[in-house]
Order: structure tokens, then sequence, then C-alpha cells
């Protein structure tokens, strides 16, 4: 018999009573339990398995078609990924939303009861790791063999608590009632070792072998990842570390010693327990780089036995797997590689150097230059002294190479190395990601214009072609099909149909709609009922909307000068005719960057002043929900007027809050940094308010000694609001907020004042002619095709993987 067919794949309930039939065998046999006593938890748990049921019955299709293709598989590694809630996605992706319904419904509980149970795993800092979510889910709906690799942390991002205090930072054990999404795999666990020391082999110049001093196990498990409108399943495979057995002192235990009996135990499940907050912190920062390693080696030796399954040598190894890494987090994997490549497996070194090169891809999501992750060479040597020696080796033929093409150029040559001398010797991690790579990409068209201008510059003009540009993009499932449905069904109403949530191109056909009036009004009364929803404010205000990590290349701090200078104009003019707005901010800030933390500070204190104000609060509002994630995106987003995407040029590399915000309708006020000029591009120059010095600008401004207090004695309402904060009104934490502001400036936010200021009261313009207004957002809507992360997808399949669909038959 054949097995595979024997398993098949047991037909799943497809009407309403047979998927009712198997929600309750998930609630006897799985839960235990019974209709009577069942909890709302366990009618969650029983409902997630139902619908996995049916990703995991397409989960098996798919990977018998892909394996049977033998493709070019796409790895995706990253050490992050911010996934969101998974139930109303997955009911989507399985077309059981309603079956869902009705069968929750007889149990007693309504769906939303249980979605509110469903926790979403916080595996990511910001637009990184959703970036990461974004892309995984267009792979699986562009039918792309692919997997995604990362690190199941125990926990995720903190969780956030504002209090007068400002931020404080709670632990998120995201995974604490269990996570039913995941399938353990135990059965492909891998061996990690760390430490320890290498030894010659005789008459070997290239390969060594490596006695790690500590063996750690790395324990899969994997989540479904389904496409959208197709029968893809893909998967991400997620690693935690596990102590091996001998790690267990039993002796000591016996002894009572019951601490030190787990010690090296509970050190080496440390390394998957937390995710990093996005530190500067020197502290922990070697556990980080064992988290990097830790990720790349167990997810290469799956990668090599998956391609094992069905190929044998090495040659074709890079025609049929490209491994992207996000960011240089996973750059280990370049050395790692190498090492199995030559002391494993015993190929030569310029054959697993050629392998090496067409096998990775990297994008770079900064263009800060501390961004740029660097390692000590002390770090390197104790942790992974192997390759550091294969790195020293890449290097010197990499410098060769250059000292070839530019002999005698000693400067460029230090400039280039992939080791640092000066002022400690450490690790670039880019330089290796670019020198260890086939292709290089910045994530929007300025970021990756930059890239080769400034910070990657000498690499640019060594290998040009290697240097490409793939704008990043976003889930329109999620994005607006699930989190604004009032917006969705009406713009399938005014298309004729539903085929623009998997081919947003099409949402171009509102255009048309635009300039009708009645159309504009239930447009309008969808944002106003999405504002209802949210609560945050009055819903007739204008709802202006500032929601990115807390950093002050963002400028939430120029936001705040806003907001303090609206605050004196409505109270010296108090009978003015006043365009009441709702300011919300929310937002994350790093546990140890203390200024993004004043910020935060300073705008609880602002917000408490202005409601206290009875003069001021009929007109201004200042909110900021707590714990800012997918979830909460989700509700803000739909009911957004104004987007702020108001970094300065030149240092945000895309952004994708903006495109969301785009897509749902608000309008955005920005500079000419990341995507924003894109969007603008698209949606029209009339339909985006634009301010502020561009990139070039910026960095003459600096350039030519830039003096914020030139600014501040020229601007008297600058000065105002300079003024109140320094005066200590909101404590001490505005007063350093305006030392930093007026000593040094480093993203000139008090350049770029006057031009905000000036644009937001043409946005107010705008405001006051609601038909205008609904317009404009209509527009962004009609214009934002382009951000779908499927776009992306198809853009790195085409010009960077080199991949092609393999479509998985339907079920018979
Ligand atoms: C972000 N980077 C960029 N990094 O700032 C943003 O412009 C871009 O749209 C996005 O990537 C996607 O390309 C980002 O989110 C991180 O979160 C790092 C995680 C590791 C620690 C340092 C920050």
């Amino acid at each position: 018999m054949d097995l595979r067919q024997g398993i098949g794949l047991r037909k799943l309930g497809k009407t309403a009573d047979e998927f009712q039939q198997d929600l309750l065998s998930n609630l006897y046999y799985r839960r235990g339990t019974t209709v009577e006593s069942a909890s709302a938890r366990d009618a969650y748990e029983a409902l997630a398995q139902t619908v996995r049921d049916h990703l995991a019955e397409r989960r098996a299709r798919t990977a018998a078609a892909q394996f049977a293709s033998n493709p070019r598989w796409v790895y995706y590694l990253s050490a992050e990924y911010l996934l969101g809630a998974q139930l109303e996605q997955n009911l989507l992706y399985s077309g059981t939303g309603d079956l869902a319904a009705e069968a929750v419904k007889a149990l007693g509980f309504g769906l939303e009861d249980l979605e509110d149970l469903d926790v979403e795993p916080g595996l990511g800092n910001g637009g990184l790791g959703r970036l990461a979510a974004c892309l995984v889910d267009s792979l699986a709906t562009r039918d792309i063999p692919a997997v995604g690799y990362g690190i199941r942390y125990d926990l995720g991002i903190f969780r956030q608590v504002i209090t007068e205090e400002g931020q404080a930072e709670l632990p998120d054990d995201w995974a604490f009632h269990g996570n039913p999404w995941e399938f353990p795999a135990p059965d492909d666990r891998q061996a990690v070792g760390f430490y320890g020391h290498t030894e010659p082999i005789p008459g070997s110049t290239t390969r060594k072998v490596w006695v790690p001093g500590e063996v750690v196990l790395g324990e899969p498990s994997h989540m479904l990842v389904p496409g959208f409108g197709t029968e893809t399943v893909n998967i991400i495979r997620l690693w935690s570390a596990k102590a091996s057995e001998a790690s267990f002192d039993l002796s000591r235990f016996s002894a009572g010693q019951y601490a030190e009996a787990v010690q090296e135990a509970v050190r080496a499940e440390n390394i998957s327990k937390v995710l990093y907050p996005d530190d500067s912190t020197e502290l922990g920062r070697e556990l980080r780089l064992k988290q990097q390693y830790f990720l790349v080696s167990c997810s290469l030796r799956d990668i090599v036995r998956r391609f094992r399954l069905r190929n044998e040598g090495w040659d074709t190894f890079a025609d049929k797997t490209v491994i992207q890494l996000n960011d240089t987090h996973p750059t280990i994997a370049i050395p790692e590689l190498m090492r199995l490549l030559v002391d494993e497996y015993e190929v030569e070194w310029e054959q697993a150097w050629e392998i090496t090169r067409r096998t990775f891809a990297y994008t770079c999501h900064t263009l800060l230059p501390e961004a740029l992750e660097t390692w000590p060479v002390r770090m390197f040597e104790k942790l992974l002294p192997r390759h550091l020696e294969i790195i020293y080796l890449i290097n010197m033929l990499f410098l060769r190479e250059v000292e070839a093409r530019f002999p005698g150029d000693h400067d460029r040559l230090r400039r280039m190395s992939i080791i640092q001398e000066d002022p400690e010797r450490r690790v670039r991690m880019a330089h290796l990601a670019v020198v260890g790579t086939e292709a290089v990409n910045g994530v929007a068209e300025l970021h990756s214009k930059l890239l080769r201008e400034t910070v990657l510059d000498d690499f640019a003009a060594l290998w040009p072609a290697k240097f490409q540009n793939v704008t990043n993009g976003v889930s329109p499932r999620r994005f607006i099909k699930i989190a604004n449905p009032r917006l969705s069904d009406l713009i399938t109403e005014g298309l004729g149909d539903d085929s623009w949530v998997g081919d947003l191109e099409r949402l171009a056909g509102l255009e048309r709609l635009a300039d009708d009036a009645s159309f504009r009004e239930r447009w309008q009364a969808i944002k106003r009922a999405n504002k209802v929803d949210l609560a945050a404010g009055d819903p007739d205000s204008l709802t202006d909307v500032m929601i990115k990590r807390f950093h002050e290349y963002k400028r939430q701090q120029l936001k705040l000068l806003h907001v303090i200078t609206l605050y004196q104009r409505i109270r010296q003019n108090p009978a003015a005719d006043w365009v009441p707005r709702t300011v919300l901010f929310a937002g994350k800030a790093a546990p140890a960057y203390h200024a993004a933390k004043d910020i935060i500070r300073l705008i609880a204190t602002i917000a408490a002043r202005i409601e206290a104000d009875p003069v001021v609060s009929p007109y201004l509002k200042v909110v900021f929900p707590s714990n800012y994630n997918v979830t909460l995106a989700e509700r803000i987003i739909p009911a957004a007027d104004l987007s702020e995407q108001i970094s300065l040029a030149g240092k945000e590399a895309s952004g994708t809050g903006n495109m969301k915000l785009a897509l749902n309708g608000a309008v955005t006020i920005g500079t000419l940094d990341g995507a924003n000029i894109e969007i603008r591009a698209r949606v029209g120059e009339d339909n985006f308010f634009l301010f502020g010095l561009d990139a070039y600008e910026a960095a003459r401004a600096r350039i030519n000694g830039y003096q914020p207090r030139h600014f501040y004695e020229r601007d008297e309402e600058l000065r105002a609001a300079m003024d109140t904060l320094t005066s200590g009104v909101f404590g001490e934490v505005g007063r350093r907020v305006a030392d930093s502001l007026l000593g040094w400036d480093e993203y000139l936010t008090l350049a770029d004042f006057r031009s905000y200021l000036e644009c937001q009261e043409q946005v107010e313009k705008s405001w006051r002619d609601p038909a205008r207004w609904t317009r404009m957002s209509i527009l962004n809507t009609a214009h934002s095709g382009f951000f779908s992360s499927d776009r992306t997808v198809a853009d790195y399949a085409a010009r960077i993987w080199r991949v092609a669909p393999v479509p998985v038959p339907r079920e018979d």
C-alpha cells in the first residue's frame, strides 16, 4: 500500500456538520473534556487544532509536490518573526471562517471571545521582524518552495506598561498556555558546538578539526504558513535550545546541590530564553552571538539534510538552495557553510567558496552606522574559534582581490577589511555579508542608493552588479482584509469582486470612485466607524497617528514639538476655529535607550497636562495605548486619518507602517525618506503632505556645522515650545529632551520644525474640506497596490533568487 495515500489524508469536514464533528473530536480526544464542561480555552484550543488540521492536510500535499519537483528552495534566515495572531489568519486562509463561527456557537462561544485567547508570538522587535512575517506569507501565496528559519524564544518582545514614569517592561511569556499552532519535530534535533579549540589535520592547509567545549541541542518545531488563494502551505521552523541529558549532574543532585546540578542545563537553555530588545548594552552580548550561531548551525544542518533527500554530491547545492540573510544577524552562516563543506565534507576551499557565494544573498535594513553589527575578535575567538580562522582566510583572499583591482590603495584595504583594527579589533558582519553573497539589497529605492553611495560605497565600486533594490511590501491579507473588514467589503463592492486581495494592483480601479460623492460618503463613514471601535478619542476629530519603535531618528520629538505648539496656540486664542485632533502615539523603546524612554515619558506627561486643561482638551487629545504590537496595529491602522512618517531624510531604510497606513486610506505627512518617496510618487504629490530637508540637504547641513540654536533663535514659536520644556513645567524629562535638542540635535529636528508646522497647516486646510480629504484618502488606497509583499516576493524571486513557483495540485 502506498503509505502516503493511506494517511491521506483523512477527509476533513467541509460541511458545517462535519466541521463540528471534527471540533468535537478534538475537544474529546485532545483536550479530554466535554461540551458541558468545556472552558473558553478548551474551545479555543479545539478550534485551533481543527483549523490547523485543515492546513496540515494541505501541508502534506505541498511537501509531496515540492520535493517531487526538486526545485531551488528559498531558505529565509531571520532572527526575528513578528507573526501576529494566528487564528483569524488561518481561518481566512483555510476558508473555514463561517464553519468555525457556527461550530463554536453550538458550544456556546462567540468567535470573537476565542480570538481574544489567541496570543500573538512576539518574536521580533519591529519592522524587520514583521517584514519576515509578510514575506513568508507572500512566499506561500506565490507558491514558492520555501522554509523560514528562526528562534523560538521563550520570552518575546517585552510587554510594555506606560505609567507616569514612562515605559516599564514586563516579560512576555507568550506560550504560557501552550501554542496550538506549532508542531514539535524532536527527530530533527541538531547538536550545536561552542567554545573549545581547533586542531590541524596533517597534510591539509585548509581543513581543521574543531573540538567544541560545549554542546547544546537545538530542537525544532514548525508553524504552518499557508498561502492565500492557493494550495501551498509552507513552514517556518523555529529552534529551541535544549540541554543534553549529560548536562544534568545527577551526583550533585543526589548530594543536595540542586542549583548546581542543573546549572549547565540552565546555561544551555538560556540561548533561546529571550529575544534581545534591540539594546546597545555590552551586557549579555555574548549570549546574542550565541543565539545567532545557534540559529545558523541548526538551520544549515537542516538545509543540508533536506538537500540530501533528493540530491547527491555538492555540485548542484547552489542550484537547489538560496539562503536569504535577513540583515547581518545570521551572517555567521557564511563561515559555517564553509566549515561544513571544507572540514566536514572535505570539499576543496575554492569549490566551497564558489558554492557559498552562490548560495547566499543579504538584505540590509539600516543606514545608521552604529546599527551595523560588529563583534569583538576576542569574543569570536573564544566562542567560535574555527569560524574566526575561516573568516581570516576569507578576508585574506578577499583583500588580495581588492589589492589586484586597486594596487597600493592601503586606505581602501583598511576600509574594506572584514576585520576592523581600530580602536579595537572587531569582525564587521556587514562586510562579511557583502563578501560572501551573490546579491546585496536595500529595502527601498533611496535606501539602496544611499547604501551604494555611502556605507557600502567601496563594495559597490568593486562589484556594482551585486547591489540591488527590492522595495519592501506588506501583506494585504493581514493589513487590510483582516484588519479592516468594513473597508474591504466596500472595496470589493466598488471593484465588483475580491480578487484585489491576491492582486493588489487592482485597487487602482478605485480611482474612478474617488469622484463619486456617495462612494466617498460611505468611505468616510467606515473610517468613522473604525475610529469608534478604536475608542481612542472623538471619532470626528482628525486622528493623527505615529506608530513605530521609539528612536531619535524617527523623531517622535518633532511631533511632540508640534503638539506643544498647538497647545500654546489654543491657549492664546481659545475662541478660534480649531481643528480637533487626536494625536495617537504607540511604540516601544529599547529598555536601555534612555533618550527614547525620556520621549515616551514626556508624551505621557504632556498628555496628562492637556487632558486636565479645559481650554485645550476640547480640541487636542494625546493618547498613548501601551504595548504596541501587531494586534494593536491592526486596530489602529484602519482608524487613522493622518500617517506620521517624519524621520530625518536618509535615516529610515524603508518603513512598512507607512505602507499599511496608506493602504488603509490614511494620508501621509512625511519627509523624503525611505519608501515615503515611492508612496508619494504613486499616490501623487497632491495626496501626500511633504515637508523638510531631503537626504542630501540634511547631510550637507551637518557638514556645514549645523547649529540648532540658530533655528531656536529665529523662530518665535519654536523658542516658546523649547522654553516651556526647559522651564521644567513638564519635569526633568522635558529639560533633558530640550537640552539634547538645543545642544546637538543629531537628527535636525529644529531645522525641520517650521516646514513641518506649515505642512500641518495644509493638512488642516484639507481636512476642513471633507470631500477633498476623502478623495485623497481613496486615492491613497487606490495607488498602494505596489506595496503588497506579493510584489516584493515576486521581485526577489525574479532578480535575486531566480526561482519559479511550484503549484500544488488540488485535493481530488
Ligand atoms: C527596519 N529595521 C528599518 N531593525 O528600520 C525599517 O526602515 C524597515 O522598513 C524595516 O526594517 C524592514 O526592512 C528594523 O526593524 C530591527 O528591528 C533590528 C533588530 C535587531 C536589533 C537592532 C534593530
